[in-house]
């Protein structure tokens, strides 16, 4: 069967058993900063599971996409030398949010494996947490109790990450046969070959905390995973998931481009196909749902990713950039599933190309930098430093086989003990950046809040100003009752007008305030859903939990920020006006002062388009119309192309939506009433910041006010130094360019003088080298002025040679004229140039009249002066 097919019975057998049908959240975890990519589809329903966020059903069904790379759960090296590792894989799943527990959960697992899947049933062998005599009773009733395993924690206890929903497990396992092993039983098989699991049934019943304790959830829940490949592979019976039909299909597509056959049991290249059939899945996603290839978090991984697919690709003469060519092969198979590969085909090829074409410059700049190390190794007679080996392999891609290779056959040793120790600090680095660190703590502790107290509720859209009651009080990461004048905190109420950071807008400012206590608030974040933290010091007197405030916000700043919120909304539509719907929102930042909005284009914006983006966007704001906003379920939502949603987002059942009519956005920002609240707009910048990446910084208001007068304010500069009134600059810069003019020619004709004078000096120092009159000599004019010397002085001897040679800066400048009737009786102004050249180190040429050379060695001009006079003796007496 299949993997679309598979899929969809999948899919179906759960929703005919009260599941929703739930699309696969982006590969791009949103507001999670514990994970890197999403790795098992239970991700997406994270707050649900720890009770923090509700949907409208308690059953969901998916095929999710999973990238696991980079993170706890897959080491991309071995990708490719493997029958079932991956980076990228699609994991099916039936989740069960405090409603059916392990009882149904097993009868559906075993009614898909034995009936949608058609496993064998006396081929299956469940495995249980040791202490689950739960699940083993209830597997009793399927198979019997001699093909039940029990496993400890190590296999059979699931947790997402370090904290976080976790529970114990059960896994399917099913018997390939002695063909994969000689194990009885899947306690014997080491290996897990032979007994290969393809179901893992996770009963989440706790929240793991920072500290490693285990809290229970508010409702025993159901998360499933069953990796769609393997199951394919299995039901195929090929040997790996790089033979079932995706993946052989592009491998397939790989055969084509490199003209070379796989075979999958040539150790050589057969990894290669692998390598790349997978990469290019892991990175058309990633793409797809908005990373792009760069040097930090996600995108750091993606570049690794690219450049192994790049490097292996060479294993098979592929050294021009391939990806692209294979993509049409994947949204084939894959496109009607996941719609949001086949709208971004254009830009995934475009951002493959650059970044292949920038690695291959790359490599090729390694190579030379390679021959730059071990020629400084040899001469130096030491070995090639850690730090060298590193850059060679983190920068160039080069691998450090390759380079220990070469390192050998130039007798050279390689530092590697440095080198592993720098390999060991990027990996860490790549696994979890100091800052995921940090939050994961304050998350942990915001988590907790919301548990116990509810969201916090936010009033902000409508009003400044509101009163609440403080709920928490956190110094120092840790919860207290009360604080003093002068502390610092972190404030939580029970509802708040304050906006917390958010979707590129920064966080709201402003006072809390009571009778005898004045809170002043420097921002506003939500470390974790639900939770605002108000943070800021307590100026004077004494706040306590349980106390009344009046939160007031800083209404001047927030008027400005939603004025740019709203102004971005309109550039982004302008910017799809004018260039096309492939223009994605890749990032964006809204404070008081400015907007920034990065998206995808391969170019610069020309001035012109530059001026008809704002034109568009002023337009709409002297339209003055107003910005209603709503909320909608979800469902009525996706899927609907005239209103913008980004793929790189997980929305809540109610979404917001910004409506101005031509364009709708979903955003949970704050906007302005009406859109003559921007006054004006102004593009102060446009770059690009990466590889198909540009950037656009503009202003409003009174900014964009500043902004329009700043070409004035330079012009009046350059009146006071010009010492004239505004008005009169143009007539004076008109008068300096006339002044400019009469002087170039006057300094022009005095050159020419120069040079006439010149040349009638050195006419009088002609001398003969046999028949032939000549003038041999250096002169002291500038280059430039050489060859004008030259004319001027054959006009005046008439017939004869003139050779005239200058000086500057470590270089000579020769000369040569012959007159007609010398070039007549065989003398070549070339051949002369070109027979003394080679003295002064350079080179030369010309025609038989008139050649021109130069030389790096000026102190040997005299000699080269000298062989010009042998050599025209000579010639002249032939
Ligand atoms: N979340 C579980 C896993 O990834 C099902 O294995």
């Amino acid at each position: 069967m299949h993997t679309q097919l598979l899929r969809s019975r999948f899919l179906e057998y759960f929703n005919k058993q009260g599941h929703a049908l739930i699309a696969s959240s982006s590969v791009i975890p949103h507001d999670d900063p514990t994970l890197l990519f999403i790795n098992a589809g239970m991700n997406q329903f994270k707050d649900v599971f720890l009770g923090s966020s509700r949907r409208d059903y308690k059953r969901a069904t998916t095929s999710q996409k999973c990238v696991r790379v980079g993170g706890k759960h897959n080491d991309l090296e071995n990708v490719g030398h493997t029958r079932r590792h991956l980076t990228f894989f699609e994991m099916l799943g039936n989740f069960s949010f405090g409603d059916y527990f392990k009882k149904e959960a097993i009868r559906y697992a075993w009614e898909v494996a034995t009936e949608v899947f058609a496993f064998p049933a006396d081929k299956i062998w469940p495995t249980v947490f040791v202490k689950d005599e739960e699940a083993f009773d209830l597997w009793s009733s399927y198979v019997p109790a001699s093909r039940i395993s029990r496993f400890g924690e190590k296999d059979n206890f699931w947790a997402m990450g370090d904290v976080g929903p976790c529970g114990p497990c059960s896994e399917l396992l099913l018997d390939r046969g002695e063909e994969y092993g000689r194990a009885t039983t899947p306690l014997e098989d080491a290996s897990g070959e032979r007994f290969l699991e393809f179901w893992n049934l996770v009963f989440m019943q706790y929240n793991r905390q920072i500290d490693g304790t285990l809290a229970p959830l508010p409702s025993p829940s159901i998360d499933t995973g069953a990796g769609i490949e393997r199951i394919v592979m299995l039901q195929m019976g090929v040997p790996s998931v790089f033979e079932t039909d995706i993946l052989r299909g592009l491998i397939a597509t790989i055969e084509t481009a490199s003209n070379v056959e796989y075979n999958p049991y040539d150790k050589a290249k057969a990894p290669a196909f692998r390598v790349i059939a997978d990469h290019l899945r892991c990175l058309a996603f990633a793409i797809a749902d908005g990373v792009q290839p760069s040097n930090v978090d996600r995108g750091y991984v993606l570049r690794k990713v690219l450049r192994r697919a790049v490097r292996y690709g060479r294993q098979l003469g592929l050294d021009r950039p391939f990806l692209a060519s294979l993509l049409p092969n994947l949204i084939e198979s894959m496109g009607a599933h996941y719609p949001e590969l086949t709208a971004a085909e254009e830009r995934i090829k475009e951002l493959l190309t650059l970044e292949e074409e920038a690695f291959l410059r790359t490599l090729r700049r390694g190579g030379g930098l390679l021959s730059n190390i071990i020629s400084d190794a040899i001469s130096s007679g030491s070995e090639i430093s850690g730090g060298d080996a590193f850059r060679l392999k983190d920068t160039y891609g080069m691998p450090i086989e390759e380079i220990l290779l070469i390192a050998k056959d130039n007798q050279l040793a390689v530092d590697l003990a440095h080198y592993e120790q720098l390999e060991e600090k990027a990996k860490e680095r790549s696994r979890s950046s100091q800052r995921a660190v940090m939050q994961l703590a304050e998350e942990s502790v915001f988590a907790q809040y919301v548990g116990q107290h509810g969201p916090t509720q936010f009033v902000g859209y409508n009003v400044l100003k509101s009163y609440g009651v403080v709920r928490a009080i956190l110094t120092d990461g840790a919860f207290v009752e009360a604080i003093h004048s002068g502390q610092s905190a972190h404030l939580l109420l029970d509802r708040t007008p304050f906006y917390a950071e958010m979707g590129g807008q920064v966080g709201d400012s402003g006072t809390l305030e009571s009778e005898h206590a004045l809170f002043c608030v420097a921002d506003c974040q939500s470390p974790y859903r639900g939770a605002i933290a108000h943070i800021g010091h307590l100026e004077r007197g004494v706040i306590r939990i349980g106390d009344g405030v009046m939160a007031l916000v800083d209404g001047v700043r927030r008027q400005k920020i939603s004025n740019n919120h709203t102004a971005t909304h309109l550039l982004h539509w302008a910017l799809q006006k004018l260039l096309g719907g492939h223009i994605k929102q890749a990032g964006s930042v809204v404070d008081p002062h400015r907007l920034r909005f990065d998206f995808s284009h391969h170019k610069a914006l020309s001035q012109e388009e530059i001026a008809t983006l704002e034109d568009a966007v002023n337009e709409k704001i002297r339209e003055n119309s107003s910005i209603a906003s709503y909320e909608l379920p979800y469902e009525q939502v996706q899927g609907r192309s005239d209103i913008k949603q980004f793929f790189g987002d997980k929305y809540g059942a109610l979404v917001r939506v910004i409506d101005m009519e031509y364009s709708k956005e979903l955003c949970g920002g704050t906007h302005t009433s009406l859109t003559g609240n921007i006054g004006l707009f102004a593009i102060a910048k446009e770059s690009g910041i990466a590889a198909g990446m540009r950037r656009i910084e503009a202003v409003t208001g009174h900014e964009a006010e500043l902004l329009a007068r700043q070409p004035l304010r330079r012009l009046e500069m350059l009146a006071i130094q010009l010492k004239v009134p505004v008005q009169k600059v143009e007539e004076r810069i008109a008068k300096m360019l006339e002044e400019s003019n009469a002087l170039h020619a006057t300094l022009q004709q005095v050159k020419e003088n120069q040079v006439e004078q010149v040349a009638a000096a050195l006419a009088t120092a002609t001398e003969k080298l046999g028949d032939l009159p000549a003038v041999i000599t250096a002169v002291d004019i500038a280059a430039e002025q050489l060859s004008g010397c030259a004319d001027a002085l054959i006009a005046r001897i008439r017939s004869g040679a003139v050779l005239l040679a200058c000086v500057t800066q470590e270089r000579c400048q020769l000369v040569v004229r012959i007159s007609d009737d010398w070039v007549q009786r065989g003398i070549s102004a070339a051949e002369l140039i070109k027979a003394i050249v080679p003295i002064v180190d350079g080179n030369g040429g010309g025609k038989p009249i008139s050649a021109q050379g130069g030389g790096r060695s000026p102190h040997r001009l005299g000699d080269a002066l000298e062989a010009a006079r042998r050599y025209l003796m000579e010639k002249s007496w032939q």
